[in-house]
């Protein structure tokens, strides 16, 4: 039997945390983050991925994950990065770099925990469906206890001061140690939950820096639409790829809706990938498997 971690608990819990937060509009049914409501585009980009996606095999060259230590500034502690480095790495190529972050249950472990990135990556890499990348899980807590305790709901503005972090230590440390392209068009920024709330909110709001963005069932602390992209035609000249991504089971799949909803109105080129799962880690491989085949190749 599988041990229940506390974010599995937390995305069991999530529908109800979310209905007791969630503000009544006035004059419209309240917004329950239970209730939920598909439109007709509300469908699958990509199919189920294949039997073996997710298997580690072992007639392939392996990738490496290690975890690693910097100092942050921002928040004035060590803190910790979990390093996936692709099968072969030198120093002799300049490599692109994914940052992807985690849920609101969790930390630096969570990505490997729910869905072995390095397995994902060492087979999409070996059939030549995804660039050689490197791979940050970084914590998105910015504070000084970023581990998951207590109620995790009370570390939100940590999760809003990561932003300061994440620019200002955790990618000039990793493109001083490690050998990357360090322009905009070699860096993706995505994540899960509150995780993918932070990529939205962060990689829209700094273009300059990310050109590839990834939402995967994004929480309530995405910004809103239009203040996530006030100026749609200067985004759309930037982005090379946005990504929104949840499970038709997911009681925050308002969310992501709203999102599309004011990107399609806006004329914003994105990929809307409506699976079949809930809140859950298998909704998270599969949203992984398909975006990082995505990133880093030509439009
Ligand atoms: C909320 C519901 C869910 C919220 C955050 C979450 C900030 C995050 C969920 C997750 O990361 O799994 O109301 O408010």
């Amino acid at each position: 039997m599988r041990i229940l971690t506390l974010s599995l608990l937390l995305a069991v819990a999530l529908p109800v945390l979310a209905q007791e937060k969630a503000a009544p509009a006035k004059g419209e049914p309240r917004i329950t983050g239970r209730k939920i409501y598909l439109n007709e585009d509300d469908k699958p980009a990509f199919p189920v991925p294949p039997d073996g996606f997710d298997k580690k095999r072992a007639d392939i060259p392996h990738g490496k994950l290690e975890m690693i230590e910097y100092d942050s500034k921002t928040v004035g502690t060590k803190r910790k990065l979990n390093v996936y480095t692709p099968p072969g790495y030198t120093k002799e190529k300049k490599y692109p770099v994914l940052y992807l972050l985690h849920g609101i249950g969790g930390d630096e472990t969570e990505w490997e925990r729910f869905a072995a990135p390095d397995i994902l990556l060492d087979n999409l890499i070996a059939d030549g469906k995804a660039q050689p990348m490197i791979i940050v899980m970084p914590n998105g807590r910015a504070q000084k206890n970023d581990r998951a305790e207590g109620n995790v709901f009370a570390a939100a503005p940590a999760f809003t001061a990561f932003e300061r972090d994440l620019l200002d230590d955790v990618i000039p440390f990793i493109e001083a140690r490690y050998s990357v392209n360090p322009d905009r068009e070699h860096r993706a920024l995505a994540g899960l939950s509150m995780g993918g709330g932070q990529s939205l909110n962060f990689g829209l709001g700094h273009l300059d820096k990310f050109a590839w963005v990834g939402g995967f069932s994004s929480a309530p602390n995405t910004k809103k639409p239009a203040e996530l992209l006030p100026n749609p035609a200067a985004a759309t000249k930037q982005l090379k790829l946005l990504w929104l991504s949840c499970g038709n089971q997911d009681g925050l799949i308002n969310i992501s809706q709203g999102v599309h909803a004011y990107l399609k109105e806006n004329k914003v080129p994105h990929i809307w990938h409506v699976a079949t799962h809930g809140h859950d880690a298998p909704e998270w491989k599969q949203a992984l498997y398909y975006f990082v085949q995505q990133v880093f190749k030509d439009k």
